[in-house]
C-alpha cells in the first residue's frame, strides 16, 4: 500500500492530509536532545525527563512498528485572526480550542482509518498517537510529506497552510513511505518579528519558556512580571506566528461541525465571573480544560489588567480577594495596572 492509497482512506474519514513515514529513528532527535538540555521545555517536565528519550524512536512506543501513518485535519474556521480583531472588553482564545477537544476528533477518525485498513491488509498491530505520547509529530509529519517546519515550528502545508492538527498511527505493516517537501519559508521573518515574547528563536526553534501559549496553558505558576504586559488579550494559546504567515493567507476552512466555535472571543468580565463547576462544565470537551480553572482565571485577570478599561475594576476587585494566591495576585497586579 502507497501513500496515495492512505490518503484516499484518510480522506474518507475526515482527514484532508495523510501520507506515510517509515518507522525507524527520528532524524530530529538530536535537535530535540538539545532543545530540551537547554532547559527550553520550562516546566513541562514530560517534554524533558526520562520521557524524552522515548522520542528517539517510535518502535519505543510499539516495538513492531514499521510505518508511521501521519493524517492532518484543518480547524479554521471563517473568523477573523487575532492581528486583526480589536475589542477591548474580550479575551482572546487561540483558534485551536474555540470548538470541540481535538484529541477526540482526531483518535476517533484514526481508529476508522485503521478499521479500514485492516479490511484490506494482512492482521496487524498499531498504536495511536494524538499528543499523548512521546513522539516527534511534526517531524514524522513532514517526512510523511504533510508539509515543512516553517520559523515558527508549525508544520506548513503548501495548499492548506498550518491551521490543521495532527495525529499518527504507529503500523506493523510495511506501507511505502512519502517523501519530504522542499522549505519553503524562502527569507521571510514575519513570525520571528511579530512575535510579542521573542519565542522564536532565529535558526534554533521556539523557546517555549516565553511562549505565550505556554505561559497561558502550560506553566502553573505565576506568570512572570515582565512578560503580563506581552500577553495582551490572550486568555488561552496564542495563534499570532501562524496569523502573520503567508502560507494561511489562502489557507482553507473547515466544515466540521466538531470544530466550529463555541468559544470565540468571550467578554472579560463573563469568565471573570465563572464557578469552577461553571468551568469545568463550559469546558468538558474543550482543550481549554488543560488550564484549570485558576490557571484560567489568573490568564483573565491579565487580560483585564492589559485591557485598561476601568469597568473592570469591581471584577478585578473580587478576584483580588480570592482564597487562591495564584488568581489574587494576579488581579493585584491588574489592578495596579488600571491605577498606572
Ligand atoms: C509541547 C507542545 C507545545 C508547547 C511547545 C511548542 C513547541 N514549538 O515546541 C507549546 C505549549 C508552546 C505549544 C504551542 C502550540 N501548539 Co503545541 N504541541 C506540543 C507537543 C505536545 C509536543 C511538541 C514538542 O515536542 N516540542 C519540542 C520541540 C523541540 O519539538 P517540535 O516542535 O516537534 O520540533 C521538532 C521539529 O520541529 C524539528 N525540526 C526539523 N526541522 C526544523 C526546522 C525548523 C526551522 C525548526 C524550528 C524545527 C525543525 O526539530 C524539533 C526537534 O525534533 C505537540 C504534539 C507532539 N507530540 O508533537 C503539539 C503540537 C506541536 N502543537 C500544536 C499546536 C496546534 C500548537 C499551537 C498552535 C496552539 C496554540 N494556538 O496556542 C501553539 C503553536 C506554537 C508554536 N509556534 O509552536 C500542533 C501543531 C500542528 C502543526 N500544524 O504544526 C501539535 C502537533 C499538536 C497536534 N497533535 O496537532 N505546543
Ligand atoms: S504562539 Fe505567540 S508567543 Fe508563541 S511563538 Fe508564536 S507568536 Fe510567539
Ligand atoms: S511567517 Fe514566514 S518564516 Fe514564518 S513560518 Fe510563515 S513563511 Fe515561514
Amino acid at each position: 500500500m502507497t501513500g496515495a492509497d492512505i490518503r484516499a482512506l484518510a480522506r474518507e474519514c475526515g482527514f484532508e492530509l495523510a501520507g506515510v513515514a517509515e518507522a525507524v529513528p527520528a532524524s530530529d532527535r538530536e535537535r530535540y536532545r538539545e532543545w530540551a538540555a537547554a532547559g527550553w521545555a520550562g516546566e513541562m517536565r514530560y517534554l524533558s525527563d526520562h520521557r524524552a528519550a522515548l522520542r528517539d524512536d517510535p518502535r519505543n512506543l510499539l516495538p513492531s512498528a514499521r510505518a508511521i501513518i501521519v493524517a492532518g485535519k484543518l480547524y479554521q474556521t471563517p473568523w477573523p485572526h487575532t492581528t486583526r480583531f480589536s475589542g477591548a472588553e474580550r479575551g482572546w482564545i487561540s483558534r485551536y480550542a474555540w470548538g470541540g477537544d481535538y484529541h477526540h476528533v482526531l483518535r476517533r477518525g484514526l481508529e476508522r482509518l485503521l478499521a479500514r485498513l485492516a479490511e484490506r491488509t494482512p492482521p496487524f498491530e498499531s498504536r495511536i498517537c494524538v499528543d499523548t505520547a512521546p513522539l516527534l509529530e511534526r517531524s514524522y509529519a513532514r517526512l510523511a510529506g504533510l508539509g515543512w517546519i516553517g520559523r515558527n515550528t508549525c508544520l506548513i502545508n503548501q495548499g492548506m497552510g498550518s491551521w490543521f492538527f495532527l495525529g499518527a498511527a504507529l503500523v506493523s505493516l510495511d506501507l511505502t513511505p512519502d517523501t519530504p517537501p522542499p522549505d519553503r519559508c524562502g527569507t521571510c521573518t514575519r513570525c520571528i518579528d511579530a512575535c510579542p515574547t521573542a519565542a522564536l528563536i532565529p535558526g534554533k526553534g521556539l523557546d517555549a519558556r516565553r511562549c505565550i501559549s505556554y505561559y497561558t496553558i502550560e506553566l502553573r505558576s505565576p506568570i512572570p512580571e515582565h512578560e503580563r504586559a506581552s500577553l495582551g488579550a490572550h486568555v488561552f494559546g496564542c495563534d499570532i506566528c501562524q496569523d502573520v504567515c503567508p502560507w494561511n493567507r489562502r489557507a482553507p476552512f473547515t466544515l466540521d461541525p466538531a470544530f466550529q466555535p463555541a468559544h470565540f472571543a468571550p467578554r472579560l468580565d463573563r469568565l471573570a465571573a465563572i464557578e469552577e463547576s461553571e468551568f469545568r462544565e463550559m469546558f468538558r470537551d474543550s482543550p481549554i480544560s488543560r488550564t484549570r480553572y485558576r490557571g484560567f482565571l489568573r490568564n483573565v485577570a491579565i487580560a483585564m489588567g492589559n485591557a485598561s478599561d476601568p469597568h473592570f475594576r469591581p471584577a478585578l476587585e473580587r478576584l483580588a480577594a480570592h482564597p487562591d494566591p495564584l488568581i489574587a495576585e494576579h488581579a493585584q497586579w491588574a489592578l495596579a495596572r488600571l491605577d498606572a
